[in-house]
């Protein structure tokens, strides 16, 4: 969560209104938000936080305040997330790989592949490790067959490098477990996937 200097206002904000304004009774909203695997930012001060809710009322809270006021946020960041004009993480990111990786979820809002690397990251959008066009086309040839595999073990070998025909593509595009590592795990999932029970790679 990013917050411009210039915006005073807490970063978290628990209010009371919605009650209100539609006669729910207090309490309605009882209990703490599970939050956790976030990063909050404000340039140049401390993130603030506040909870208007009677029971839980609580304002101007530092971090350390609201994470015994919430008792959780165990895993939560407040670091510059270092995101590029687009809002993405770049490459020293803090964010990268700091997710929650219980959460099932195999692409970013750009339909990237994720988790890439060790773990997710933190956001809606995964740092980009692997740019291949097509996973397990080793070859070059558009297609994925057991020529690749082949190319594949015979990598591993040591007895053909990226770049050598037959192996026209880029070491990534064997990475198929996105670890950003080209090993054994990577030739278990295109057998698998040759052998049908992987629907894609
Ligand atoms: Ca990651
Ligand atoms: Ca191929
Ligand atoms: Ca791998």
């Amino acid at each position: 969560m990013l917050q411009d200097s210039n915006i005073t206002s807490n970063i978290v904000f628990i209010r009371t209104f919605y009650h209100e304004s539609i006669g729910r009774v207090n309490g309605y909203d009882a209990g703490m938000p599970e939050m956790d695997n976030n990063c909050y930012y404000l340039n140049g001060n401390n993130p603030q936080f506040t909870d208007q809710r009677p029971d839980y009322e609580a304002e101007n809270m530092n971090f350390t305040e609201w994470q015994n006021h919430v008792n959780g946020e165990e895993n939560t960041l407040i670091q510059n997330p270092l995101l590029d004009s687009e809002y993405k993480l770049t490459q020293n990111s803090p964010c990268i790989d700091a997710g929650n990786n219980s959460v099932s979820i195999s692409v970013d809002l750009d339909n990237n592949h994720r988790p890439q690397g060790s773990g997710i990251d933190i956001g809606c959008y995964e740092y980009v490790i692997n740019n291949c066009s097509l996973m397990g086309d080793l070859s070059g040839d558009e297609k994925i067959s057991v020529l690749d595999l082949t190319i594949l073990l015979n990598y591993l070998d040591g007895n053909i490098s990226p770049g050598t025909p037959p192996f026209n593509s880029s070491l990534e595009c064997g990475d198929l477990d996105y670890n950003g590592i080209v090993n054994e795990a990577d030739v278990v999932i295109f057998v698998n996937y040759l052998a049908g029970n992987k629907e894609s790679l």
